[in-house]
């Protein structure tokens, strides 16, 4: 970090009080009470993030920085008030391949419309079966591609992921054409969802992947479904294989489990949509994560998209933790509440330290989206969400250091979310870059057996049926 000249700070403490004018004008007509609120945000911000966006330049001149096009390009400038300080947070484009690919792709979408995160600035469904694409609601019906339709005729692939990688490839300009609307300018990275243990999705997203990586220059990540162990031994098989294949074609692979989810009980499909909110939750609260709405509480160390990208950059698989509580919603404690000393009233702040501590061993030691020995991960994130008067700086800051003790990992970034309207104070945990997973370990034995036993029934049943026709030589064919 280089300091910031005189010059600098000046030409700061000008915008700073330019912005603080221009938000008590805004909203002036209101109420004064919260335009001298949302001023005083918003001068915060941007304050923090010019500082920011400086240091990040190593001493770039201000005025060089803010006129520059890769500020403008930068999440940075996203925190501009003239752009309303709407986001930091990741933006993505998201291709949902094969069925659970589209499925997923329309539970982020709802999510989005739910909670107004505004994750998904682009995406797209890519299938081989008609009434799979016909199954997503959300998604704009020219954002949905049939593929492989002289090979399979819009019924899919069957679970046959070497065909699904196929007709992938021989239509991947009809995918890229689709591609061209979305506004890569905006995006932080793609993100490619299948289950691995089809066909469509399990051949499809490897080839997809391969082809982004050349084109672009923003990183492509993957979110891999792993079948469940009833599923049998060809799901098992296509995974492993589409495992292997996608993790070399990705920035950084992402798992969920299902076999770590199954919900009994209930029907297949109503299992899958509840295992695909606890999914969308876990990677919603990721990627919104920096978040600032408009008139939202400002946290003392916001986690921004970069710390993600960071935390996914070593690439390999990854892993992501989550658990919350729910709390009251203290009235929004702004800087007149605060002048009047009412900031933390009815919030003890030890209490406040040991919810969030707790909440990070839960999230840690629980049920992972794919479940793995958290020692030995190469980086880690922690991104505690809720209420700013909750986000207890100290209670982040143990559970980073925790973090840091059960990963034996010395990059382990850690910071707060503010948000209101759920009601909870949330931890969420990115593993990433994990090393020791039982699970992949498994699948990969039961896809070798699997193959092999493929092969003997193969040839046996050759044999059997050989015999069957054999008639010794008593019966010639027609022709
Ligand atoms: N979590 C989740 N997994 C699913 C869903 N649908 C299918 N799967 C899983 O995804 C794998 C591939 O199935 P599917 O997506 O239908 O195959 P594809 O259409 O050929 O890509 C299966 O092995 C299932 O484990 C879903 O809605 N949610
Ligand atoms: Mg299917």
């Amino acid at each position: 970090m280089s300091p910031l000249s005189e010059v600098d700070r000046v030409a700061i403490v000008a915008k700073c009080f330019n912005e603080f004018i221009i938000g008590l004008k805004l909203e002036f007509v209101e109420r004064v009470g919260r335009a001298i609120n949302v001023a005083f945000e918003t001068a915060q911000n941007w304050h923090r993030a010019l500082v920011a966006y400086h240091n990040s330049r190593q001493g770039t001149p201000l005025e060089t920085v803010s006129s520059s096009p890769s500020y403008r390009h930068s999440n940075l400038y996203a925190l501009d008030p003239h752009r309303y300080m709407r986001c930091v947070h990741m933006k993505l484009a998201l291709i949902g391949v094969g069925q659970a690919g589209g499925k997923v792709l329309d539970e982020f979408l709802a999510y989005d419309a739910r909670t107004g995160a505004d994750i998904v600035r682009g995406a797209i469904a890519v299938n081989t079966a008609k009434a799979d694409l016909q199954g997503i609601d959300r998604l704009p019906k020219d954002r949905r591609i049939l593929i492989g339709q002289s090979r399979v005729k819009g019924h899919g692939v069957g679970a046959d992921n070497e065909l699904g990688a196929e007709v992938t490839e021989e239509d991947i300009d009809e995918i890229q054409g689709a591609l061209d609307s979305v506004p890569v300018h905006e995006i932080d990275a793609f993100l490619i969802v299948a289950g691995l243990g089809g066909g469509t999705g399990s051949g499809g997203a490897p080839v997809i992947a391969n082809n982004l990586k050349r084109i672009y220059t923003e990183p492509v990540y993957g979110l891999g479904i792993l079948p469940g162990g009833d599923e049998g031994g060809i799901y098992t098989l296509n995974a492993a294989r589409s495992l292997k294949t996608f993790v070399d074609e990705v920035d950084n692979l992402m798992l969920f489990d299902n076999d770590a989810w199954r919900s009994s009980g209930e029907s297949v499909e109503e299992g899958f949509d509840a295992i695909n909110e606890e999914l969308v939750q876990r990677f919603g609260v990721l990627f919104s994560a920096g978040e600032i709405a408009e008139g939202s509480d400002v946290a003392e160390s916001v986690v921004d998209s970069s710390e993600i990208i960071n935390t996914l950059k070593g690439g390999g698989i990854s892993s992501l933790g989550y658990a919350d509580v729910g709390v009251d919603e203290p009235e929004r404690d702004g800087l007149l509440s605060r002048l009047r000393g009412e900031t933390d009233v009815g919030i003890d702040s030890t209490e406040a330290t040991n919810r969030i501590t707790s909440l990070v061993r839960k999230a840690t030691l629980g049920r992972l989206t794919l479940p793995c020995e958290v020692q030995g991960t190469e980086r880690a994130l922690l991104v505690v969400a809720g209420p700013s008067a909750y986000l207890n700086r100290k209670g982040i800051e143990h559970g980073r250091k925790w973090l840091e003790e059960q990963t034996g990992s010395m990059e382990v970034r850690g910071g707060d979310y503010p948000r209101r309207g759920e009601g909870t104070v949330a931890a969420l945990v990115l593993l990433g870059g994990v090393t020791n997973v039982p699970r992949v370990k498994e699948l990969q034995q039961v896809a070798i057996e699997a193959q092999q036993n493929l092969g003997e029934i193969t040839d046996e049943s050759e044999d059997r049926f050989a015999e069957l026709m054999d008639s010794d030589g008593e019966l010639e064919s027609l022709f």
